[in-house]
């Protein structure tokens, strides 16, 4: 069963397909001249769904299974942000880095040192036998500083629950067993299985 990954995230290609190891895994850029995919959902799912659908239509093979994931960090005190907005918060065409200065900055603006977040990966699946996603989060807090060169995104200022560690400072194997995108991708084995024996 081939299993296109239907995102440019160099972070995500490389823990999906570390825990897809075993499948026949090819990024969609591989097979086609990469594009742009306009995310105008308001949720993680629907934008998942988005990015999938769009990479499924596009496929020459139609039994090809396209995988995408929507995902972003969500902090409570500042009503949900920047969650789906995660890959632009610094705006438009905003790198990494970018984007987490931007959130330390919002935090210590408002003399946070350290407040409850939580990551959330969105994972669709469009299949032959029609479209899935599956969900998975990862509770913690974010602080107001960058520790650590592990990881993407805004793990530098991420300490997972129970943790006294940022993700940029485990390696990227602690990271897997415990990440959103993991139990997420949990999820949506269940479903590829039970589509293997179709
Ligand atoms: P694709 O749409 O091509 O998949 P993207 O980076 O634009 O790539 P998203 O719209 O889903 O993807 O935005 C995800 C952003 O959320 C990502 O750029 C990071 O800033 C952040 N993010 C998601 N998962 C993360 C993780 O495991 N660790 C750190 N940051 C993460």
């Amino acid at each position: 069963m081939k299993i296109v990954l239907a995102t440019s995230n160099k972070g995500k290609i490389r823990e999906i397909k570390a825990f897809l190891e075993g499948f026949d895994v090819v990024g969609f850029d591989e097979l086609m001249t990469p594009f742009d995919i306009d995310e105008t959902g308001a949720t993680f799912k629907e934008n998942a769904l988005i990015k999938a659908r769009a990479v499924h239509e596009a496929l020459e093979d139609k039994n090809a299974i396209v995988l995408s994931d929507d995902s972003g960090i969500s902090v409570p005190l500042l009503g949900g942000e920047p969650g789906i907005y995660s890959a632009r918060y610094a705006g438009i065409g905003a790198n990494d880095k970018d984007n987490l200065a931007k959130l330390i900055a919002t935090l210590s603006a408002r003399g946070v040192a350290q407040t409850p977040a939580f990551y959330t990966a969105a994972i669709a699946l469009a299949t032959p036998w029609g479209e899935f996603s599956v969900h998975g989060w990862m509770h913690g807090h974010a602080i107001n500083e960058a520790r650590g060169e592990n990881g993407f995104g805004y793990d530098p200022m991420f300490i997972p629950e129970g943790y006294t560690t940022t993700l940029g400072e485990m390696d990227a194997q602690s990271k897997r067993d415990i990440s959103h995108r993991t139990r997420a991708l949990k999820h949506a084995m269940t479903l590829l299985n039970t589509l293997k024996g179709n």
